[in-house]
């Protein structure tokens, strides 16, 4: 214990010992370690049972364990929570050990399994092993397969992980209410054989969603399509933690949804495929290149390619309106209208009126918008060229040819080799050739025009 402690205090900023739960002996219950800090930390190396290549969880950690007369023990306490959001931005939520989503639990195909779950929630909840094959009574159901755990309680699930892949823990007790708070958590089956499917980097997140309206910080619990901040990991642009890899380097990134709408991530850069899916790895003979897919609710996809061009690479959700902050909703479509004179005379009765998006909605990324306390941008992020114009569902993904094996450090803005970046031609224009304006037809497009009030 005393090794895995020092050993998680050198290599994780911010994670903490927490006093395991009270009226319990420390003996019999394993550390329910805290995480305070809401960024990327390093991969947690295996230092006790089968060995295997960590993941690395995006704004994330993964939750350490104690080996116990063979079983893999681990304590997952759910409780309220403080999370960023963004810098700027924080958010009452509901995780586990101190952040949401909870920390990512690794184990290995043939692992017995022992979960503690605390429960410090002021309701009742359990925990659903999403994508497990277990026994029926560990499936977590509330009602169905188990009594649901009340607050102050704490359960113990105990299965053997029968295969590798890609799965996912959330509550199934009041769920809609739960998870609409952040209660989530990835969960990483590594095969039995750590150079099966073997990666140089193997990312994780879970794709949320919250709808918190502008300068509140809790989520509204009743929401049903109209979510307003759209996050990975509980975490939207500018902060989501970059992704980097070394050139030539294979890179999986496996992705879990658990909002209420489907996503189509796209990467750019490279042509990737799924490797995995809820249901176990893909042979190779049933998968295909592409940059986008859609992840539905419910689903994990693990997507694996190398990075075999260096930049920095966007890696986004492809709804367009997921890479936007809240006040993306109500704002009408302006462009092409002519506020000139107007503007003053709104301004006489609504001091604070502005005009958005006359001239399409860029502005939005450039000003300076006073906004209320507690919320984000709706278009954000500044590149080395200018705004990027981005919120939500949007990161980058950074290939270096000097990034160091195992360094997950952001190297930076990325430094275009000369005379590779579009540019602007200062060569002699030519009219471009335009399609005829359409001869109005007199019959068909009359247009009368009001004069006078006579016919009102
Ligand atoms: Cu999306």
């Amino acid at each position: 214990m005393t090794n895995r402690r020092d050993f998680l205090h050198g290599a994780a900023a911010g994670l903490l010992g927490a006093a395991t739960v009270s009226r319990v002996g420390a003996a019999s219950l394993p550390e329910a370690a805290i995480q305070t800090s809401p960024t990327m930390q390093p991969p947690l190396q295996p230092t006790s049972g089968r060995p295997y290549n960590p993941v690395v969880t995006l704004n994330g950690w993964t939750l350490p364990w104690r080996m116990k007369n063979g079983w893999k023990e681990f304590h997952l306490v759910a409780e309220p929570v403080v999370r960023e959001i963004a810098p700027g931005m924080k958010a009452n939520l509901w995780g586990y050990n101190g952040q949401s989503p909870g920390p990512t639990i690794e184990c290995v195909e043939g692992d017995k399994v022992r979960i503690f779950v605390t429960n410090k929630l002021p309701e009742h909840t359990t925990v659903h092993w999403h994508g497990i094959l277990l026994p029926n009574g560990m499936d977590g159901v509330g009602g169905l397969n188990q009594p649901q755990i009340k607050p102050g309680k704490t359960f113990v699930y105990e299965f053997e992980m029968t295969k590798s892949g890609t799965f996912m823990y959330h509550p199934h007790a009041d769920e809609m209410t739960q998870m609409a708070m952040g209660m989530m958590g990835f969960l990483v089956v590594h095969p039995k054989n750590p150079a099966f499917m073997r990666v140089d980097r193997d990312y994780v997140f879970l794709i949320n969603a919250y709808d918190i309206d502008p300068g509140s910080y809790t989520p509204r619990v009743n929401t049903m399509t109209d979510f307003n901040l759209w996050t990975w990991n509980s975490r939207a642009f500018p902060g989501i933690d970059t992704l980097v890899a070394r050139t030539n380097e294979r890179v999986r990134i496996r992705i879990g949804n658990l909002t209420m709408t489907n996503h189509p991530i796209h990467l750019h850069g490279v042509d990737f495929e799924v490797t995995c899916t809820d249901g176990g790895w893909v042979p190779k003979s049933a998968r295909w290149p592409e940059v986008t897919t859609d992840v539905a609710v419910g689903q994990m996809r693990a997507i694996e390619f190398v990075a075999n061009r260096p930049g920095d690479w966007a890696f986004h959700c492809h709804k367009s309106h997921h890479t936007m902050n809240a006040m993306g909703h109500d704002v009408p479509n302006m462009i092409g209208v002519d506020h000139r004179g107007i503007v003053e005379k709104i301004q006489k009765l609504v001091p604070d009126y502005m005009v958005m998006g006359e001239r399409g909605m860029a502005d939005m990324g450039e000003m300076e918008m006073p906004l209320p306390d507690n919320t984000l941008p709706m278009m954000t992020g500044m590149g080395q060229f200018g705004p990027i114009e981005m919120g939500g569902m949007f990161t980058t993904f950074k290939v270096r040819d000097n990034q160091k094996t195992g360094d997950y450090k952001d190297p930076g803005p990325y430094q275009y080799p000369k005379g590779t970046v579009a540019y602007e031609w200062t060569g002699e224009l030519a009219e471009p050739t335009r399609a005829p304006a359409p001869a109005a037809d007199e019959k068909t497009v009359t247009v009368i025009k009001p004069n006078g009030h006579s016919g009102h």
